[in-house]
């Protein structure tokens, strides 16, 4: 069993705290008044890997709360609100994991009947090299939140198939 800490990024409202308790319910929601304020937490097994999820608050003024939790983190899912437009909230985030050098996948959130932001996503973020899948699906009703889980997996995998040999040619070079 291989551990991951996949932190869950975006902003206020978008359904962060709906997707960790739809993984893992009953999942810890720390908030007030409905805003998460310090984190989520739940974890789940999924292939062979035990999946440490952490979600972060969206507002800005705790924006220090997520820079805290991201720390170290493996993986990065950014839930994209998809029933409102994307704004200056959303360009910050997309800096703050373009900044970092971990992997991210997008799960771009339709609530039903109000969706607003009809660009495709990639025409919103681009293609950073970060960027490793995109699934548009239901944070509440769980659409799509299996492939979401399974593409988390693949990404890891990806990741320690890397490093594996990375460390091959390192003791090559030694050797
Ligand atoms: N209909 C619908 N509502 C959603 C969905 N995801 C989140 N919501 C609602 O959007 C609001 C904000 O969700 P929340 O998970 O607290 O957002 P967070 O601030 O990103 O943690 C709540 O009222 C949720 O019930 C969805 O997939 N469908
Ligand atoms: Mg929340």
């Amino acid at each position: 069993m291989k551990l991951a800490k996949i932190v869950i990024v975006g902003k206020d409202e978008a359904g962060k705290s709906t997707l960790v308790q739809n993984i893992i319910p009953g999942a810890l929601n720390i908030e007030r008044k409905g805003r998460t304020i310090a984190l989520d937490y739940g974890n789940k097994l999924h292939g062979d890997y035990k999946l440490h999820l952490f979600g972060t608050p969206g507002q800005s003024r705790f924006r220090i709360v997520r820079d805290i939790v991201a720390r170290g983190m493996n993986l990065a899912i950014w839930v994209l609100d998809y029933s409102r437009h994307f704004d200056e909230r959303d360009e910050e985030i997309l800096k703050f994991l373009t900044g970092s050098n971990v992997p991210f996948i997008v799960f771009a959130n339709i609530k039903p009947g109000v969706q607003k932001e009809r660009r495709q996503v990639t025409r919103l973020i681009g293609e950073p090299p970060q960027l490793r899948k995109i699934i548009i699906g239901s944070a509440k009703s769980g659409f799509r939140v299996t492939e979401l889980l399974d593409g988390i997996v693949t990404v890891l995998a990806s990741l320690d198939d890397h490093k594996r040999k990375e460390e091959v040619i390192t003791r090559e070079s030694e050797s």
